[in-house]
């Protein structure tokens, strides 16, 4: 396949590491809340063996923060996620869809609960900000609300907990699961969360102080050796297989919560109030027509760059294909669907024409793993 470069310019963000990765072999980019995010160190199949096995520094710096602070600011997120936050606590991170009027999704963030009046919104790419500028000013919302300056370092895989024992001390490996605390490197504080876009653990360095966490970055690579770190970056064929979610690839603004399976964050019968809530419960009333589901296909290599029909034997539509990788555990090619009402049995077969050649395949449960 031909490649191209990406040109710059300042509305395509850098990061404060783009020259570190640059230096360390970065060989793709995507772009994600306007901003560079490393997609590829060379072959993402080594890549997502040693994640597996070492630990991996990465830069995920568009994942950017929207800060909601002031009196009214508990009121604004609850408004915008279906997720009930009434129970919520300062420390704490929660995995939440944003929701809009008709009770579609306009993102999937992680929520930082920093104070009772003061939140982040670690979002997934797409403009969350406008969204909530324009509902503080229609509510009259007595808020501040800013994209602040936060870039963050994830440190992912099984040897990422001795990696950071060895920087920040034992203390950190007390950090309880979408939990976060601040620690110090140099004499700055930095706010940790045990999170990351992987499932083979790790931590999230939300840097403030940008030389700082510049320093950590270059030092995490010097005291790493003996963990065998490596730059990486989020890893399309491990987030497939553990079933993390993309917005913009597996879901967008054009379907519901239900429909990707995130019914454990949706709270309807509650005290709550959420913008979407009434359409959702016409939602479940009325039951879904769609659904994400997975597809393995006999075959052993895939490019998506849009989404992808998939057929039944009869040539029917049955729904598209929106992510897809080659698997190395399954040694077949794996992939994330939106299959259309009735065609939800498990094991039912279809085709795809993947690179040109008519694939046939099986629907299967998420996650594959
Ligand atoms: N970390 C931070 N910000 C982010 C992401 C991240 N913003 C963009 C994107 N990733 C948002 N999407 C997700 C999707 C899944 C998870 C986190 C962010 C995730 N899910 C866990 C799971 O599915 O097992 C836990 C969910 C739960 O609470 O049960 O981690 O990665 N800062």
């Amino acid at each position: 396949m031909k490649q191209y470069s990406i040109a710059k310019s300042r509305r395509l963000r850098s990061t404060p590491y783009t020259s570190r990765i640059e230096k360390q072999g970065v060989t793709a980019y995507t772009v994600y809340n306007h901003m560079l995010l490393p997609a590829a160190f060379g072959s993402i199949e080594d890549s997502y063996e040693h994640l597996k096995k070492d630990v991996q520094v990465w830069d995920v710096a568009a994942e950017r923060q929207v800060e909601i602070q002031g009196k009214d600011s508990a009121k604004l997120v609850q408004l915008m996620t279906c997720r009930d936050l009434s129970k919520s606590k300062i420390g704490r991170c929660y995995y939440c869809p944003i929701i809009d009027v008709s009770g579609n999704l306009v993102n999937d963030p992680v929520i930082l609960k920093l104070a009772e009046d003061k939140w982040w919104i670690s979002i997934a790419d797409s403009d969350v900000i406008f969204f909530a500028k324009g509902l503080a000013s229609g509510y009259k919302f007595d808020v501040k609300i800013i994209e602040p300056v936060v870039d963050i370092i994830a440190v992912q895989g099984p040897k990422s907990f001795d990696l950071m024992e060895k920087v920040f001390g034992k203390i950190i490996k007390e950090l309880k699961f979408f939990g976060f605390s601040y620690f110090d490197f140099e004499g700055v504080k930095h706010l940790i969360a045990r999170s990351g876009w992987s499932k083979q653990g790790g931590f999230e360095v939300y840097v403030q102080d940008t030389q700082s966490g510049q320093r950590l970055y270059d030092h995490l690579f010097e005291i790493g050796k003996e963990f065998n770190v490596k730059p990486g970056c989020p890893n399309l064929i491990e987030r497939i297989e553990s079933g993390l979610l993309s917005y913009g690839n597996d879901f967008d603004n054009n379907d519901n919560p239900f429909e990707c399976g995130f019914d454990q964050y949706v709270s309807l019968d509650n005290e709550i109030n959420f913008l979407g809530k009434e359409n959702l419960k016409k939602v479940k009333l009325n039951g879904i027509k769609k659904k994400l589901m997975g597809i393995k296909f006999e075959a052993k290599e895939v490019s998506l760059s849009g989404s992808l029909d998939l057929k039944d034997e009869n040539n029917n539509i049955i729904g598209e294909l929106r992510s897809a990788c080659y698997s190395p555990h399954f040694e077949k090619v794996i992939g994330i669907a939106m299959i259309k009402k009735p065609y939800w049995e498990v094991s039912l077969s279809v085709k795809a024409e993947i690179n040109g050649n008519i694939c046939t395949g099986n629907v299967c449960d998420l996650p594959f793993i």
